[in-house]
């Protein structure tokens, strides 16, 4: 087999990238590990910045999002038993957020390629990467049993933090750095209406709780936790009381109770390798950076990472021009510096952490009341929130 890119996984990253490269006119062939239903049921983020929903957009991959999904133009902060709105739109120039599950979008970026018949294989296994210092990289896995081998110019690793892309890296060629939390988020999916229009993120001495959505019959809802919760610690009353515990307020608002589809723990970490390049090979998304999801950031950071590499890569093959690709890592490594700590602000300011002293907590608290009064506090965390305009 040949091709022109080979893209390893099919999460946001990868398939928004195989989408960008065809109408670029450039040849890929997408190979992911997982099944397709694991890939489309696997829930994660949901939170799309209006950069995302616009590339997504401009691609012709939006318009179940159009219609489906929620247009969110604030958030609310809960601290001290009251809500604080941060009036997003108002405070980025008309900008807003799209509430609209990764799922979702993993599930029409697959249907359309296989609309149009883009090569995407599922179930693949051990995958491995060769000659990346060359201009004939190639690739080599396992499907349906028998092994076989991908010629290509390009590999772009987007097989998220735990592929093999990063690995395939001698570990003297790159520079890491990593910030692990004391705490993680236990999450829940329930069949519930959500009973605020808007995402709530709460401080509660008690710990972080968040209150979001995927649909108008579905409530997304997390708690800070230990990272090593153990879930069967945690019946569904359990839950529910301690969400109803961290979010009680003044004005008596609640997420409604439902059946619990789904419960899961989510380790909190920031990560980031630097450079986001070997020879031929280029990582992007989470194979390169990681970011707690206190901010929102993670499948955004991957769409940004593969817009700046589409185009690079587009400019090679059209223009015979490399400039685009030797700054990728530079291009992108500016905004995901900017993600990683705005990601690290939000998670430490809605974070009661239980090994800081009294002294520390006091400071969270005191930054919250800074946010929710001041329009300068409020504009910085709204419009890193909604996403900085791309550089294009
Ligand atoms: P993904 O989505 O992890 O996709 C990588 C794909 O690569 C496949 N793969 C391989 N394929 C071939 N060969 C191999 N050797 C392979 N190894 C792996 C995987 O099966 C997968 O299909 O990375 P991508 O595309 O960079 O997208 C990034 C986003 O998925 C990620 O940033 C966010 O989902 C992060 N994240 C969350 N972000 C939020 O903003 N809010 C959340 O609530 C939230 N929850 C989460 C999350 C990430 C999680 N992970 C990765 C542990 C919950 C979880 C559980
Ligand atoms: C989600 O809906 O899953 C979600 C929303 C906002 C976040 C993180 C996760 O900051």
């Amino acid at each position: 087999m040949r091709t022109q890119v080979v893209i390893i996984g099919a999460g946001p990253a990868g398939l928004l990238l195989s989408h960008l490269l065809r109408l670029a006119g450039v040849a890929s062939v997408v190979l992911e590990s997982r099944s397709r239903e694991h890939c489309e049921q696997r829930i994660r983020a949901g939170v799309l910045e209006q950069g995302t929903v616009d590339t997504l957009t401009q691609a012709g991959l939006g318009s179940r999002m159009q219609r489906e999904g929620l247009v969110h133009h604030g958030i609310e902060l809960l601290f001290e038993r009251t809500r604080h709105r941060i009036d997003l739109t108002a405070l980025t120039g008309g900008r807003a957020i799209t509430v609209y599950g990764q799922h979702e979008v993993v599930r029409d970026m697959i249907a359309a390629a296989i609309d149009h018949q883009q090569p995407l294989y599922f179930d693949v296994s051990a995958v491995s990467l060769h000659d990346l210092t060359t201009d004939k990289p190639w690739v080599q896995f396992t499907h349906e049993g028998i092994a076989q081998r991908i010629d290509c110019e390009f590999i772009a690793g987007c097989d998220g933090f735990h592929g093999i892309s990063r690995d395939s890296i001698p570990a003297a060629a790159l520079q890491t750095f990593e910030r692990i939390y004391p705490y993680a988020w236990l999450g829940i999916l329930a069949h519930a209406a959500p009973t605020c229009d808007e995402l709530v993120y709460a401080h509660h001495e008690r710990g972080f709780a968040l209150f979001s959505m995927r649909s108008p019959e579905l409530t997304r809802l997390y708690l800070q936790c230990r990272p090593d919760e153990d879930l069967a610690q945690w019946p569904d009353q359990r839950v529910w009381a301690e969400l109803h515990a961290r979010f009680d307020n003044a004005d008596g608002w609640l997420p409604a109770i439902g059946e619990i589809a789904q419960k899961g723990v989510t380790p909190m970490r920031s990560f980031v390798c630097e450079p986001m390049q070997y020879g031929r090979l280029f990582l992007a998304g989470d194979a390169a950076h990681i970011v707690p999801p206190t901010g929102a950031k993670g499948m955004n950071l991957a769409v940004a990472d593969v817009r700046v590499l589409s185009k690079a890569l587009a400019a090679h093959y059209r223009d015979g021009r490399d400039d685009l690709l030797a700054a990728y890592s530079s291009t992108c490594l500016a905004r995901v510096w900017r993600a990683e700590h705005f990601s690290y602000f939000m998670t430490n300011m809605l974070h009661p952490s239980f090994d800081d002293t009294p002294f520390v907590n006091r400071l969270k608290l005191s930054e919250l009341r800074y946010v929710a009064r001041s329009d300068a506090a409020a504009r910085m965390l709204a419009e890193n929130y909604v996403g900085l305009p791309f550089d294009d």
